[in-house]
């Protein structure tokens, strides 16, 4: 532990080019506090017949320095969203990163902020882009968010409810097709229920290059949530969740399935992650939202 401390201040002083201030040490201790440590093994020597001395021996995933150089560089600028801290410090332009926000004042949150995207300050509420992380997943899973907020992960229905209930809130989904070709969707309003209304959809004002698909073929506005163990969707003899191994705000099924399984190569195959008529499958998606300016 306190080795890789170490480790992590020799990497600022490396990228930064100066002496650590004592805060950063403390956001360093912080963040390796809150760490996903992964245990690697345990020893256990025997002192005496009462007493033993245990050893746990604990590493960060792959990658985690880095993505943590990135709390540790924007942490300290907080608000009550992306837009609202890129509004307060213009510096944080272009950072896209880790933010603490703080949407009701009393439950901080960190979550993913694109500062770069469309004049950035857009709040990540989910992003796929190498099928690392399962999807399909059960309604309490959705309800409280899953994944790595600096990989792929699904921000989670209450947090995207307390985000979106003001009703001030525009919804852009950004997609790489298999031909490498980036669409994108827009909606200038966007906001869930809560979870008494099963996080229903109410979404509207397309304008972009993907089509739209949350409106158009299927009209997913009005539409209840749906996860694999419940159907709240409108089709009567189908669990669509189920049969497209998604989660979504299901009607009669669906024209897109942003949360379906991943696949590496396009198939066009509505079992799988998808938008469109042709059920075309996507290779990378990010759903964000921001205050409508
Ligand atoms: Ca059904």
């Amino acid at each position: 532990m306190k080795v890789l401390t170490l480790l992590v201040i020799l990497l600022i002083y490396e990228v930064n080019g100066f002496q650590p201030h004592h805060s950063v040490k403390d956001q360093i201790s912080n963040y390796l506090k809150t760490a996903p440590w992964e245990h690697v093994k345990s020893f256990a020597k025997i002192k005496t017949p009462l007493s033993m001395d245990i050893t746990s021996n604990y590493r960060l995933p792959a990658g985690t320095i880095l993505n943590g150089l990135k709390v540790v560089t924007v942490k300290g600028k907080t608000g009550k969203n992306c837009v609202d801290i890129l509004k307060r410090d213009l510096s944080t332009k272009r950072k896209d990163g880790i933010y603490t926000i703080n949407p009701d004042n009393k439950n901080p949150v960190k979550v993913y902020c694109d500062m770069t995207t469309d004049g950035g300050g857009w709040t990540v509420i989910q992003n796929r882009y190498d099928g690392s992380t399962n999807f399909y997943r059960n309604w309490n899973d959705y309800k409280i968010g899953f994944g790595n907020i600096s990989r792929e992960f699904w921000l989670g229905n209450d947090i995207i409810h307390a985000l979106t209930k003001n009703g001030d809130q525009e919804l852009r989904i950004e997609m790489t097709k298999f031909s490498g070709s980036k669409v994108y969707a827009k909606y200038s309003s966007f906001y869930i229920g809560e979870e008494s209304k099963k996080y229903k959809l109410s979404i509207s004002g397309y304008n972009g290059t993907a089509g739209d698909y949350l409106l158009g073929g299927q009209n997913l506005n009005g539409m209840a949530f749906s996860t694999k163990d419940k159907d709240n969707d409108k089709f009567i003899k189908r669990h669509c969740a189920k049969v497209e191994y998604g989660a979504w705000w299901y009607n009669q099924c669906s024209y897109s399935d942003l949360n379906g399984r991943y696949t590496p190569k396009q198939l066009n195959s509505g079992y799988y992650l998808f938008w469109g008529t042709s059920a075309e499958n996507m290779k990378t998606t990010k759903m964000m939202i921001r205050t409508r300016s």
